[in-house]
């Protein structure tokens, strides 16, 4: 029997894609720094002369899913973080982004085999992203954890 699991130890291997919305980029850019500071804290080089990371911002949450397709066919990378914040308010809007950035980052992840991490939050307030950014905790940070595991997963599995 085998057992295949990630580790978070395999940092120097890995080169990451990022790709984060502008939209509710109050949300957003606390989402990148909290993933930055994860990425970085397990031995990513996250300098602005980094040859392991590269970030592209797109419009919104609709815009991510052809980005990262982008960044998983270049073969640069090992995996792409996808970051985004959409916020129900009050328009019908919040659906249609939903379901076409989760939809789509799922199927960019299976056609391109390369592991896409869902990072975009869903939530009915602000204060409710918001707490998932910072205030409360930073799931920004989770992502990080989960890129580095899958990155490493896919390099042991047959
Ligand atoms: N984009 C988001 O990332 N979050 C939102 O909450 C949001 N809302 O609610 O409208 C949003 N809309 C913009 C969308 O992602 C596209 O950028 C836009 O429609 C242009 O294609």
């Amino acid at each position: 029997m085998a057992t295949f699991e990630g580790r978070f130890t395999e940092a120097a291997s890995l080169r990451i894609g990022v790709v984060v919305a502008r939209f509710n980029d109050l949300v957003t850019a606390k989402l990148l720094s909290g993933c930055l500071d994860c990425l970085s804290r397990h031995g990513i080089d996250t300098s602005e002369a980094s040859s392991q990371l590269d970030v592209a911002w797109v419009p919104g949450s609709f815009e991510i899913p052809l980005v990262a397709q982008r960044l998983a066919a270049s073969d640069q990378y090992q995996v792409v973080i996808t970051l985004g914040a959409v916020i129900r308010g009050d328009t019908p809007h919040f659906d249609v982004v939903v379901a076409e950035v989760s939809k789509g980052v799922a199927a960019v992840s299976r056609a391109s085999g390369v592991p896409v991490i869902f990072g975009v939050l869903t939530t009915d307030t602000m204060q409710q992203a918001l707490e998932r950014a910072g205030i409360k905790s930073n799931l920004g940070w989770s992502y990080g954890m989960q890129a580095l595991e899958m990155g490493s997963l896919m390099k042991a599995l047959p």
